[in-house]
């Protein structure tokens, strides 16, 4: 049977997880509709959502369209779990982006829409809750159109909008008010249109017509939108319907070697760890043994054989344990006990796409603390098994005393993660006021060597480094001049840098660089990798000192259009947010600045606006990467013994 994976995305509360329970209940995989506000939905199961009445981690239902089964993951809009979403998108086919017909196209919309164009996936919209006061219709499609960057076709009309009666009717695809239209839009991107209309006298088969939709829908030309309501039903099976015959299903190549990717990691009470995955080749049995492809942090492969115990395969709301599994299809995955989220499986096609970096890292750091001291080392335990499942928490000891700090998008996150850790480990804990992650890269060229028995060095090992600035998101780049160390030494000295990089002269993880390996030399005698991994930080952070540093935080690009009367207190507030203003337009009926504005006063700005603009101000906000923090840079407590204090740093490890 073909199968096809949607993800549900859209702005928080738009209505993601009622319009999967409508979606469940219409192809009668349920016979009652669950309601998000009763905690009661197939989806939003964690005792956490159900209270909150907001998703937090993703979660997978399945269901069939006559011969088609579909994967629903159903996503949190919140964007304290982006990340959640992001994970999701490689693994998909296909994506529903719900968006609010009262909110409209909302800051989150915009990031979720560019993430899908990113991940170059086929979308297709569905407006929700037109049966809500001030529900708007045609006038949104503009909205879509223009805010959204979309070419888009409406696959249905709504009557009665904004109405608890409100109804919708599917377009007659013979009807020239439907076809003139989408003729049109079609021939904009494809010359065989024209020709076709030409051939026919102006009259090309709707056989034709559909046939181009499918495919200019299947290339992320044009996306299909249908009207309707999670909370009456009406437009569901419209939706349904496009999503059976427009969205491109799961290629399946079932005879190939088996490949996948990880792309979840949930635990049972029991303990009993489960490996979400999209197969993308070959198929997989039950007591199999497969490869694990994980992506080290220095860019390294590392290759795990386990062997799969059971899979579950979802069909109709549930999970059943399954015998097997191919290609095409998600499945939970037993006994893979080293996986991680990202992992590959397999030899086969790898099929998922590069993440692509269509979020930005978590621009938050705190530190947590167990209310009863004692508890340090359970708090580490139950905070790995967290990592396990959202690994860019990065869990960082920052002490002796043990202090653990985690990274975080905000403080829902927080206060989720404080829950959990009491709900789930029966752990009290605090948290320390959050701080901006910043990142440090050099400013200048700096060179340090330090050679074997010379000058107190107490290493069988000679390294010397060159560090020079590279361009932005560049990240760390490793080269290699010369030398002829055996392998294990240069892996040694490749990892230590990467490790060592992770704090800088202000403690901030350094990027944006070039490290040139200038020197390398070893006793055949006596060497160890261990010799390479004690000298490396000594000699890299004396070559990072000599370039400097400076610190950058994390900047967005942040789009407004407010009231011409407003522009005086808007620009005050800005540039007290320490925004850099770059351009103020005014097109006749309204202003637009464009500015870029620390990450960290994003949030307080966006309290403001709908104040400063009598609620008639929009905005959206993109990360644009880092920027120079102005003034005196913050620093970041360091972490293990600091190799720029030489003495205090060979007390501590040398002898180790
Ligand atoms: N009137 C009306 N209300 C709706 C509709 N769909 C959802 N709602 C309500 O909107 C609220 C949010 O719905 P959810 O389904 O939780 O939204 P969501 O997009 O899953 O939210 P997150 O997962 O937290 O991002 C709930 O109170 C729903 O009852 C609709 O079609 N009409
Ligand atoms: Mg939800």
């Amino acid at each position: 049977m073909a199968i096809i994976n949607i993800g549900i995305l859209a702005h928080v509360d738009a209505g993601k997880t009622s319009l999967s329970e409508r979606i469940l209940f219409a192809t009668g995989v349920i016979t009652a509709v669950g309601s998000v506000d009763k905690g009661t939905t197939q989806t939003d199961t964690l005792e956490l959502e159900r209270a909150r009445g907001i998703t937090i981690k993703s979660a997978v239902v399945s269901f069939q369209l006559n011969n088609l089964k579909v994967n629903l993951i159903d996503t949190p809009g919140h964007p304290d779990f982006v990340a959640e979403v992001a994970r999701s998108l490689g693994v998909l086919d296909g994506v529903v982006l719900v968006v609010s017909a009262v909110e409209g196209v909302q800051s989150q919309t915009r990031r979720l829409a560019r993430a899908v164009r990113a991940a170059e996936l086929p979308m297709l919209i569905f407006v929700n809750k037109i049966d809500r006061l001030g529900a708007r219709g045609e006038p949104l499609l503009e909205d879509i159109r223009r805010k959204l960057k979309l070419r888009v076709v409406a696959m249905n009309t709504a009557a009665g909008i904004g109405l608890r009666t409100a109804e919708v009717a599917t377009r007659d695809r013979d009807d020239p008010a439907w076809r003139a239209p989408l003729i049109d839009l079609l021939a904009e991107t494809n010359e065989r249109v024209i020709e076709e209309f030409d051939r026919t006298g102006g009259d090309p088969s709707a056989a034709f017509l559909e046939a181009e939709l499918r495919a200019q829908i299947a290339a992320r030309a044009i996306v299909p939108v249908f009207f309707g309501s999670a909370l009456t039903g009406v437009g569901v099976p419209d939706l349904l319907a496009g999503i059976e015959s427009w969205l491109p299903v799961a290629e399946e190549a079932t005879d190939a070697p088996v490949g996948g990717t990880v792309f979840k990691i949930a635990r049972r009470p029991s303990g009993d760890k489960i490996a979400y995955a999209r197969l993308v080749s070959g198929s997989l049995a039950v007591r199999q043994r497969v490869v694990l492809r994980c992506r080290e942090a220095s860019g390294e492969i590392a290759l795990i054989e386990e062997r799969v115990t059971g899979i579950d395969r979802f069909a109709s709301g549930t999970t059943l344990a399954a015998q097997a599994a191919s290609a095409g299809d998600i499945v939970g995955l037993h006994g893979l006990r080293a996986a991680r989220i990202g992992d590959r499986i397999g030899t086969g096609e790898a099929g998922a796409k590069e993440s692509t970096q269509a979020f930005p890292p978590p621009a938050l750091e705190s530190v947590v603390r167990p209310v009863d001291l004692s508890q340090i080392t359970p708090l580490r335990a139950a905070l790995e098994q967290l990592a396990e499942q959202d690994p860019l928490i990065s869990l960082r000891q920052r002490n002796e005393e043990g202090e653990i700090s985690i990274r975080l998008y905000g403080d829902v996150q927080k206060e989720v993660i404080m829950e959990t850790l009491a709900r789930d480990y029966g752990l009290g804990v605090t948290f320390g006021p959050s701080q901006t992650m910043c990142s440090e890269s050099p400013l200048g060229t700096g060179e340090d060597a330090e050679c074997i028995s010379a000058n107190g060095n107490p290493f069988y090992a000679t390294v010397g480094f060159r560090v020079e600035p590279a361009e932005r998101g560049s990240g760390i780049r490793y080269v290699r001049e010369l030398g002829s160390l055996p392998p294990a030494f240069y892996r040694a000295i490749e990892d230590t840098v990467h490790e060592t990089f992770v704090q800088g002269l202000s403690g901030w993880n350094v990027t944006d660089c070039v490290v040139t390996l200038t020197q390398a030399g070893f006793d055949s005698v006596l060497s160890t990798a261990g010799d390479f991994r004690k000298l490396t930080p000594l000699v890299l952070m004396r070559a990072l000192r000599l370039a400097g540093t400076e610190v950058r935080e994390p900047v967005e690009e942040l789009d407004l259009d407010i009231p011409e009367d407003t522009l005086g207190a808007v620009r005050g507030a800005l540039v007290n947010a320490r925004a850099t203003i770059r351009d103020t337009v005014y097109d006749g009926s309204s202003l637009h600045i464009t500015c870029e504005i620390p990450t960290a006063e994003l949030r307080d700005i966006e309290h403001q606006l709908p104040g400063l603009t009598r609620g008639d101000g929009e905005w959206v906000s993109i990360f644009a990467g880092y920027a120079r923090v102005s003034g005196d840079p913050p620093t970041r407590p360091r972490a293990g013994p600091n190799p720029l204090n030489r003495a205090h740093y060979l007390a501590e490890v040398a002898l180790s």
